[in-house]
């Protein structure tokens, strides 16, 4: 049977950044993926990097592409009553700003460093099972192989394999549903300004973003069960238009779907000899764009562990992972919570809660000491990289 020290499923940005860190400190890995490479780098995710993993990608040699594509914002704006009102986070933080890169970026430069460096990437591999996680050889095992591991990463998002491989009973799940999507499009328009617009508005919230400078990208809230085929391109435009109070540049749409809201934690994040990172662990609503910056988090720490282990044969970083990884994902799930429940229409409320909503966020744009505790949260929470 084929050896690696850590066995990896799944090649988004936690498997490929894990494999990435760990290949720098001298520890072989292999990751496996489902789908092909093509697929993986150009699936339209997260566009927003927080300073932490801006610094991440420029530390460990990956900021060449992203220092000449990023887009570099001062803040954001937030638009209500039909104004638009400017938050400085460079200002309010001391330096730190908003990073536009896309997540497929991020991927192609993390895949083309992993194979420059001769990384074991392996795609389209269908069916991966966990087995012998509980004891101290696990193994990778499908249909056309199988890989004898130290330790596994599961690093295969929401709906991968790994999690579901621990037995029900040594997991407790958190969970929380929203009443409301995000029906988002991508199109060929240049974005109208440079910064982010995010709205509250009686008709839900709307959010501008872009990929590039010839790319836009938007959002409005709409029903859980929306069907994004009912909207032409023209009804999405006029939308976003008036919940924004702006009037965005149009051009052919490229996408058009639905995004669910979903919260959701799993503890701990390790069972045995595997280790949960990034989505396959935590998912937090998209309204803060955490989900990618967190998976980045936990494979900082997984590596730190992993490293200590090898080198020094101590395990407490393994056996602290969980427990450093979860105290992060829980301000980071209520940071997203709390921004997911001030810019949303919640049908469920009346108008005694709406008042309060529209208080709050009143209160926010006019106190420094508010727009600053959304600035650090928004900009990112501090990431330890002193030995990365
Ligand atoms: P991923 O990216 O889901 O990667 C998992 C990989 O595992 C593979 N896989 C398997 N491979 C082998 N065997 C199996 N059985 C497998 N099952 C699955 C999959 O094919 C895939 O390649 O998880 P990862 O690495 O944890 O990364 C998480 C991020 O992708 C996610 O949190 C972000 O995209 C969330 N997110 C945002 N995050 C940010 O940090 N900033 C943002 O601006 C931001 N905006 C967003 C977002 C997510 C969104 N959607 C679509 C949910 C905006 C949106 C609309
Ligand atoms: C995005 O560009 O997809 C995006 C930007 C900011 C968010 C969420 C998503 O808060």
């Amino acid at each position: 049977m084929e050896r690696t020290r850590i066995g990896i499923v799944g090649a988004g940005p936690a498997g490929l950044m894990l494999s990435h860190l760990l290949a720098r400190a001298g520890i072989d890995s292999v990751v496996l993926e489902r789908r092909s490479r093509d697929w993986i780098e150009a699936r339209i995710r997260a566009g927003l990097l927080e300073h932490g993993s801006v610094d991440l990608l420029d530390r460990t040699g990956l900021g060449a592409r992203m220092e000449k594509l990023a887009l570099r914002h001062r803040g954001i704006e937030i638009s209500t009553g039909g104004r638009r009102r400017h938050i400085d986070f460079m200002e309010a933080t001391g330096g730190k700003g908003v990073t536009v890169y896309a997540q497929h970026e991020v991927v192609k430069d993390l895949v083309a460093a992993r194979l420059e460096a001769g990384g074991d990437l392996r795609f389209e591999v269908e069916g991966v099972r966990l087995e012998g996680v509980d004891g101290p050889e696990p193994r990778l095992v499908w249909p056309g192989g199988a890989i004898a591991c130290d330790f596994i990463a599961g690093c295969d998002g929401y709906h991968g394999v790994s999690r579901a491989s621990i037995p029900p009973e040594a997991l407790t799940l958190f969970h929380r549903e929203f009443p409301y999507a995000w029906l988002g499009l991508l199109a060929e328009a240049p974005p109208f300004q440079d910064e982010l617009v995010y709205a509250r508005h009686e008709a839900g919230f709307a959010l501008f973003s872009m990929r590039s400078p010839e790319l836009t990208r938007a959002y409005v809230q709409c029903r859980a069960d929306e069907d994004p085929d009912k909207w032409t391109a023209g009804e999405l435009w006029d939308e976003l238009d008036r919940r924004l109070a702006v009037q965005l540049n149009r051009g052919p749409l490229l996408l058009k779907s639905v995004t669910p809201m979903r919260a959701f934690v799993a503890e701990p994040m390790r069972h045995g000899r595997l280790f949960l990172a990034g989505d396959s662990a935590h998912i937090v609503p998209p309204t803060g764009a955490k989900g990618m910056n967190l998976a980045f988090a936990d494979v900082v720490a997984l590596s730190r562990a992993l490293v200590r282990y090898y080198r020094e044969g101590d395990e407490a970083g393994l056996d602290a992972y969980s427990d450093t990884c979860l105290a992060r994902v829980w301000k980071v799930q209520r940071f997203s919570m709390w921004m997911t429940r001030l810019l949303h229409r919640d049908p469920a409320h009346d108008e005694f809660e709406r008042r309060l909503g529209a208080a709050e966020l009143e209160y926010l744009l006019g106190s420094d000491a508010a727009r600053r505790a959304l600035a650090e949260n928004y900009t990112g929470l501090p990431l330890d990289l002193t030995d990365v």
